[in-house]
């Protein structure tokens, strides 16, 4: 009989040694938190390192005052105990002070949330629609005439993940990705989050960005703009069945030519009107197909 340990093991080293089904491995600040490549990040980044430092210095602080109270009043021939019955002024301070610390973190951490998921999507971002599915993510960007087509959650399938109208004229030019999403440098992007089964999640750590994708819900409302080019992985973070620990995404924050050329290579330039487009088209195929990156 095979024992629990020795299934353990096997289970581990398939993890780690089977190629492509493992998360990719973090290369850098592997003791902290990944490079912040988001604006908002850099908010929320202000949020974390104000309330680390605070931790830190009530923990230092505390353990001194232990340690120095130890050896101060610690047993001595001839000491005599003191019994203390409270300090009412002592009890005030020491609860107001703290009170006071996290109502300001909340609404500060209210402001930097408002922004970030309340305060409305910029003007002139790009809208990607995102479904996940067990176990992967779709990505559709609108075609050249710039508007999606309609979709209906009731025909989400496995053909059809996003659900598009067969006869809506909108849809036949949009262009879909599974597991690739690709994005211009600093240029807000909208994401419309839906899954067709279970709850996932998009969760990037180097945007700071964590939204679950909940069924039968569209989530409209979550965006995020770039400081920089990465190459990242958007992961399920949401344990979502057998296959959850391959879902992920690869993410890559390019220049906008090579963002061109990406919807180029899967349809047609996306942000151009359908005349714009159809030029752009034409002088692409007379053109160079060589790099242009
Ligand atoms: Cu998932």
């Amino acid at each position: 009989m095979i024992s629990n340990a020795f299934r353990f093991l096997i289970g581990a080293v398939c993890l780690v040694t089977v190629p492509g089904v493992q998360a990719a491995p973090r290369t850098t600040n592997l003791w902290w938190l990944p490079e912040n490549i988001s604006v908002h990040g850099e908010q929320i980044d202000h949020i974390f390192y104000i309330i680390f430092w605070m931790c830190l210095a009530v923990f230092v602080g505390t353990q001194i005052a232990m340690i120095w109270f130890l050896i101060k009043y610690r047993r001595k021939p001839g000491s005599q105990s003191v019994y203390s019955h409270g300090n009412n002024t002592l009890e005030v301070i020491w609860t107001a002070t703290p009170l006071l610390i996290f109502l300001l973190l909340g609404a500060y951490g209210q402001k930097v949330w408002y922004e970030m998921r309340q305060g409305g999507v910029p003007e002139g971002a790009l809208v990607v629609d995102i479904v996940a599915e067990q176990f992967g993510f779709h990505f559709r960007y609108a075609g050249p005439d710039g508007v999606f087509g309609q979709t209906d959650r009731a025909l989400m399938d496995g053909g059809n993940p996003f659900g598009i109208l067969p006869d809506d004229p909108a849809g036949a030019d949009d262009i879909k990705v599974y597991n690739e999403m690709v994005v211009p440098i600093g240029r807000p992007v909208q994401m419309i989050l839906r899954s067709r089964d279970v709850i996932h999640s998009y969760y990037v750590p180097a945007l700071r960005l964590y939204q679950d994708m909940v069924p039968g819900k569209e989530i409209d409302w979550v965006w995020f703009n770039t400081l920089k080019g990465a190459n990242l992985q958007i992961a399920c973070n949401q344990l979502c069945g057998s296959g959850h620990y391959k879902m992920f995404a690869a993410l890559r924050v390019v220049s906008d030519e090579a963002f061109d050329k990406f919807l180029k290579e899967r349809g047609a330039p996306a942000t151009k009107t359908a005349s714009e487009a159809g030029e752009n088209v034409a002088a692409l195929k007379g053109a160079d197909t060589g790099d242009t990156l």
